[in-house]
């Protein structure tokens, strides 16, 4: 693994994590913490023996959005010629499944990060908003396409537009989050249920998570035509033939990710 700045990097058997590591700015997103986590995480995925991947920050901020000291003189030509939206994005096309593990504040882009992941698990200290209002401008990294989606118009509608801050119980009632546990807990957690979808046969696993990002992007006749095709697809693996074997010989399987 290359070396990086701003996120420390571990691997744990078949588990990469990621953990944004700027404690003096509570995780805030500059460009560097943008290269390093798209760079980490496009390793990751390059990497057969990874099979999931977790993002975490610290106890106090998961991230508690992008940094406003670097952005705050930047005229509106440079946001477009930095191309910080570009970059986020390969970091969301990573076929690898994404466990956000979040304590503390989530805020701005440390929230649009979380929902760039595939799961968001979040201690009992989580808060989850989209405050940038406050700051005269609007989420720019998909907080106002990926929270309509999670939380449904009329709450995504309330949260972007007052900058109110939601915790975790209710985060988790609206649908953001897929389960709350005590932070004590989060990391463990978060590992055990990485630990459980890298032992699934990783071809299975990309095409599960390229069938779900279809439905956040397609109609429903477009989506279930793709996810049709890409099932029949699963049937030329290795891993689907030792998967059905084992159930018919009633033992676990023993998948090659082939
Ligand atoms: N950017 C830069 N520095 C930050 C940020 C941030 N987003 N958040 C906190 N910090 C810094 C503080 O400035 C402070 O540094 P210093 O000690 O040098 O003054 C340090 O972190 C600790 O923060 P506080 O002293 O403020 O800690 P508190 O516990 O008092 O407050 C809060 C914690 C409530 C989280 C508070 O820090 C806060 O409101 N932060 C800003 C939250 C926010 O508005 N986030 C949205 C930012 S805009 C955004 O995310 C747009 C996303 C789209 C961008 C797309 C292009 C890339």
């Amino acid at each position: 693994m290359t070396d990086f700045e701003t996120i420390l990097v571990e691997t744990r058997g078949r588990v990469g994590w990621i953990t944004l590591n700027r404690p003096e700015a509570l995780n805030a997103l500059n460009s560097q913490v943008m290269r390093d986590v798209v760079a980490a995480a496009e390793e990751f995925d390059a990497d057969d023996s990874i099979g999931a991947i977790v993002v975490t920050g610290s106890e106090r901020a998961f991230a508690a959005g992008a940094d406003i000291k670097e952005m705050a003189d930047k005229t509106g030509l440079e946001m477009v010629m930095g191309d910080h939206f570009g970059a986020w994005g390969r970091f969301a096309a990573v076929r690898t499944p994404v466990i956000a593990a979040v304590s503390g504040y989530a805020l701005g882009g440390g929230c649009e990060l979380a929902m760039m992941c595939d799961i968001i698990l979040a201690a009992d200290t989580a808060q989850f908003g989209q405050p940038e209002i406050n700051l005269a401008v609007i989420p720019g990294m998909g907080g106002t396409q990926r929270l309509i989606r999670a939380v449904g118009y009329y709450k995504a509608a309330e949260l972007v537009l007052t900058g109110r801050i939601m915790k975790a119980d209710e985060a988790e009632r609206a649908g953001l989050v897929s389960r709350v546990v005590p932070a004590s807990d989060l990391l463990d957690e978060a590992h055990k249920t990485a630990e459980i979808i890298a032992a699934k046969s990783l071809p299975s696993v990309y095409a599960a998570k390229a069938a779900l990002d279809a439905a956040m992007e397609t109609s429903l006749a477009e989506g279930l035509r793709f996810e049709r095709h890409v099932f029949a697809s699963l049937f030329d693996t290795a891993d689907q033939k030792e998967g059905m074997a084992a159930f018919r010989e009633k033992r676990s399987p023993d998948f090659t990710h082939r």
